[in-house]
């Protein structure tokens, strides 16, 4: 749902949730959905909203993740599957995939190794919330 030129944050957030709610999916999968969403929005899917972020949460929640691992010298790196709570990337952590930081590695680099990991990681961590080997618990 694109939003609207001068939208203010509130009005498209209610505009998402109607339609979420005509809809009454089973899940909401959020992947690469850049607007931070308002705790209002969260409460009313909670525990069927789900993100994949581009690294090993709690280490570096928000953006630029490729270049902040790379400025802090992490030698790992990875991809976080997580519940979507109100406070940002910060929901209870279903499945992580995790890689080597090579020594020649760039944000660019690592960027597409990590969506690499993402791809094969998004599915997987559905398979376990589908068989209801996981489950969110308020
Ligand atoms: N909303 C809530 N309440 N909680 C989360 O955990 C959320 C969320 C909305 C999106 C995805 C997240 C990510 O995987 C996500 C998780 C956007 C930003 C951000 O700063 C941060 C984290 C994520 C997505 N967005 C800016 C904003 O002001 C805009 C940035 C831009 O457009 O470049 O919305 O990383």
């Amino acid at each position: 749902l694109a939003a609207l030129p001068e939208e203010a944050r509130p009005d498209y957030d209610r505009r998402l949730a109607d339609l979420i709610l005509t809809l009454k999916p089973d899940w909401i999968l959020l992947a690469g959905f850049m607007r931070i969403l308002s705790a209002e929005f969260v409460a009313q899917f909670t525990g069927k909203m789900i993100n994949i972020h581009p690294s090993l949460l709690p280490s570096f929640p928000g953006l630029h993740t490729h270049r902040r691992a790379l400025e802090s010298k992490s030698l790992r790196h990875g991809a976080t599957v997580h519940f979507v709570i109100p406070e940002l990337d910060a929901g209870p952590v279903i499945a992580q995939a995790q890689l080597d930081v090579l020594p020649e590695d760039t944000e660019e680099s690592l960027a597409a190794r990590v969506l690499k990991l993402e791809h094969q990681l998004y599915p997987e961590a559905m398979r376990q919330v589908l068989a209801r080997h996981v489950r969110f618990t308020p």
